[in-house]
């Protein structure tokens, strides 16, 4: 045993936030079945059962090579029994009951083109099942008391749940500095999520926007918005206020809430495809549409919290998630999007680059495109 350990190579740390997860992916089919397990886990609000599947599947992620054999998972950490299973059943049967059974049920199918509409969560999505609902027709024909932004998310549902291209999110980005600097120049904006992490295509678009003289950030994003607006580059935005109150103190509680205190517009952009014919199998008015809707997110950031941010929003979720649990179980701090706390010398810990706060945490700086766990 001691000696097929050794021949192994080096192990994989157990947290994310110490591996190194580069693209392109090379376990994809069963990280996309324990991925489903852990998604349907998450939509019966099985917490525990969710982050077991969730925490399996960045392990093979991060390697760099593909499972063939159940035995290769021997040297990994994270896999309870299970997930082993899932892997055992699909690398020899060629797939899972189990996975099988749930992508063929009514409940996660319907769920999941519920989740999909904008400003929709699993919790309404669930809500909506438990009341007969089971289509999108259903929502439009029922006459579903839906929020503005749920209405927008219906109204796009094609667009926005097709993937957004890298070309697409330069163009907003485009589009984006050029609102911004007329207004505040000097200001940094940057394109943030999975594509500042290597990925080709994502869901969205996300933007962080600073200005290196702390204080100039206020009040830009109104006007920036208003602008884009009046020209009629938005289908539907709302604002969040920024709330961050500078704490003296922060509790292990500020590390566990997931959203963030910045200012922020979360919005679908009409983006004109001039050249491009959009496919669609609906009326002729349609075929000749000439733009997109796609999902942008703007966060506004003092300079001072800048690198938090950016290490916030550039993701992926679950490093994000090893990231805040690393800090708290094995190091006594709190991180968030703004700040991190040392809680045994009861300070805050200044960052002027993300290179800082990986230093502060004591881990390895690892590059954006080497966080896609
Ligand atoms: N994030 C956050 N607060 C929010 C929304 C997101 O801190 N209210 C973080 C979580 C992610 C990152 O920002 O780590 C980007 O979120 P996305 O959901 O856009 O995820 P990705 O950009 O990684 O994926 P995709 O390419 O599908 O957009
Ligand atoms: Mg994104």
């Amino acid at each position: 045993e001691s000696d097929a350990s050794e021949v192994e190579g080096p192990t994989v740390p157990v947290y994310a936030c110490q591996r190194r997860t580069a693209l392109p992916n090379w376990n994809q089919i069963l990280t996309d079945a324990l991925e489903i397990l852990a998604e349907e886990a998450e939509f019966g609000n099985s917490e525990g059962r969710s982050l077991a599947f969730a925490r399996a599947a960045p392990v093979l992620r991060s390697i760099p090579y593909a499972v063939t054999r159940f035995e290769d998972l021997n040297s990994l950490p994270c896999f309870g029994a299970h997930s082993r299973k899932i892997v055992q059943e699909i690398t020899e049967d060629g797939s899972s009951v189990e996975v099988q059974r749930v992508l063929h049920s009514e409940r996660y199918r319907t769920l999941k083109v519920f989740s999909g509409i904008f400003g929709v969560g699993k919790k309404t999505a669930d809500r909506w099942y438990q009341e007969g609902l089971r289509t999108l027709d259903d929502l439009r024909k029922k006459e579903k008391k839906l929020n503005r932004q749920q209405e927008a998310g219906l109204q796009h549902y094609t667009d926005l749940n097709s993937p957004v291209t890298r070309l697409e999110a330069d163009k907003i980005q485009h589009v984006v500095q050029d609102a911004v600097l007329r207004f505040l120049p000097g200001a940094i904006i940057t394109l943030t999520g999975g594509f500042q992490r290597g990925k080709q295509s994502g869901h969205d678009v996300d933007f962080l926007i600073t200005h290196p003289t702390e204080g100039k950030e206020m009040g830009l994003l109104i006007k920036v918005v208003s602008w884009l607006s009046s020209q009629g580059l938005l289908l539907y935005h709302h604002m969040k206020q920024n709330s961050y109150k500078e704490p003296t103190q922060m509790s292990v509680q500020a590390s566990k809430d997931r959203l963030d205190h910045f200012e922020s517009c979360f919005s679908i952009f009409k983006l004109d495809t001039p050249n491009e014919q959009m496919e669609s199998s609906s009326t002729a008015a349609e075929n000749i549409r000439n733009w997109k809707a796609l999902r942008v997110d703007l966060v506004v950031t003092p300079f001072s919290q800048y690198p938090f941010a950016l290490l916030g929003w550039t993701g992926s979720k679950h490093f994000e998630r090893e990231l805040r649990r690393f800090a708290v179980h094995e190091r006594k701090m709190i991180l968030n999007s703004h700040a991190l706390y040392d809680t045994k010398q009861n300070v805050m810990l200044p960052a002027h680059s993300e290179e800082d706060i990986f230093a502060h945490l004591g881990l390895d700086y690892i590059l954006p495109t080497e966080r896609n766990a």
